[in-house]
């Protein structure tokens, strides 16, 4: 196993990403065709499972993009199941501490750095691989924790400092709410946030990630402009009702310049 999106973030280079809500493996098939460089299966805010990312996981597997897992929680079991099942990095929420980031680095880490169990499985093809994947995993699983809380951003430079830690990413809208302006993800307060947890990434050498929900060109530019380079365009939800939108609205202009 050989994991770029780690490299790139060792090396804070750009890579581009997507995510994904919908639990059917379709989904990930078809935007596995796109060229992202990796793929952020959402198990924290959808009805996705450690069965359903497996699915979803399928779908990814020789299509190209790495297969990323927003765990449900900083929990040892989930990050060990999600990684079991072919995630080659994980997305590790609210993580508000650097020793919560160092918990989310060990149950991602097999002895001696951390406490992932051992075992054939489907990431090492049932066994198959066992001894080549162990070897490798903890230096190509990518570890990655989200900052969203004013507890995170203020403990930043300590959190970043963990080792083992590939790079953060910003949950703006948890973020909103544990600073008192919740949904409002472009107050002065989250941006300045957003400004002091890249400039840490920075100084500290390690990635910035953020989400462009709606991928304008603005949104693209600035984030990137930001510093963040692990950066997720678009959701699979949002892609196909936009989709699916576009269409109908052409469909209707097109309909009524007819029958004008
Ligand atoms: C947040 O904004 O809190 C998120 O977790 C986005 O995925
Ligand atoms: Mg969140």
């Amino acid at each position: 196993m050989k994991n770029p999106v780690r490299r790139a973030l060792l090396e804070r280079r750009i890579t581009l990403g997507s995510w994904l809500q919908v639990n059917h493996p379709v989904s990930a098939e078809i935007l596995a065709e796109c060229g992202f460089d990796w793929l952020a299966t959402d198990c924290e805010h959808t009805d996705i499972d450690v069965g359903g990312f497996a699915q979803l996981a399928r779908g990814m597997y020789g299509r190209g993009p790495v297969p990323f897992a927003r765990v449900r929680e900083n929990d040892t079991l989930a990050i060990r199941q999600m990684l079991d099942m072919g995630a080659q990095g994980v997305l590790v929420p609210l993580v508000n501490t650097p020793e919560e980031a160092l918990k989310a680095v060990r149950a991602a880490k097999y002895p001696p750095r951390g406490i992932r169990g051992f075992c054939f499985s489907r990431m090492n093809n049932f066994g198959r691989d066992f001894e080549e994947y162990v070897k490798n995993a903890n230096d190509e699983i990518a570890v990655i924790v989200m900052i969203e809380s004013k507890q995170a951003v203020d403990s930043i430079d300590e959190i970043l400092a963990v080792d083992g830690v590939d790079g953060i990413f910003i949950g703006p809208y948890d973020l909103s709410g544990s600073l008192g302006i919740p949904g409002q993800t472009s107050h002065p307060l989250i941006l300045e946030s957003c400004a002091k947890v890249s400039d840490a990434c920075r100084r500290l050498g390690k990635s910035a990630g953020a989400h462009v929900v709606i991928p304008t060109p603005e949104a693209i530019e600035k984030t990137i402009a930001d510093g963040f380079t692990f950066i997720a365009l678009g959701i699979d939800t949002l892609f196909l009702r936009e989709g699916a939108t576009a269409a109908l609205n052409l469909a209707k202009a097109v309909n009524s310049k007819n029958s004008a």
